[in-house]
């Protein structure tokens, strides 16, 4: 019982630390993905908003996926293709947006069972400000089509 009252002390007393990062410069919104084959990568789209100094998506990971890579997306030959990147720009006192058709976050080796509407944790990794949680919705499939440009 003892143990369990110091467990839950300390539990507490590190999730009240946790505020400290979302006290950060950056704040994320929009978190959406999609998985259109449970079988297959998904994808994940977020928008990054930075009051702070110029900074860098360094890196993810989520207990809903055993990797998480950042890509972009480049034409080649009239082709359009993903490319893996080291990092994504967030500028200072600005915005990064992942977007369909963009830079996106790969997720491989989806958890089973993941569908549309349910919700998985992620964590973000930036070069300057560390540690951002985000909590992911995987979005119906409509929503997260490429935007269509207009002639
Ligand atoms: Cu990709």
């Amino acid at each position: 019982m003892l143990r369990f009252a110091l467990a839950a002390a300390l539990a507490a007393s590190l999730a009240a630390t946790v505020p400290a990062a979302a006290d950060g410069p950056l704040t994320v919104e929009d978190a959406r993905a999609r998985i259109l084959l449970p079988s297959r990568p998904g994808a994940a789209w977020l928008t990054i908003r930075n009051a702070g100094e110029a900074d860098r998506l360094v890196g993810a990971e989520s207990p809903a996926a055993e990797r998480i890579e950042l890509h972009t997306h480049i034409h080649e030959g009239g082709v359009m293709m993903m490319r893996k990147v080291e990092s994504v720009e967030v500028p200072a006192s600005g915005a990064a947006a992942l977007e369909p058709g963009g830079d996106h976050l790969m997720l491989f080796g989806l958890k089973a069972g993941l569908k549309a509407g349910d919700r998985f944790p992620l964590t973000l990794w930036f070069e300057k400000a560390g540690r951002v949680d985000v909590e992911m919705r995987i979005a119906p499939l409509a929503e997260t089509a490429p935007k269509r440009k207009r002639r």
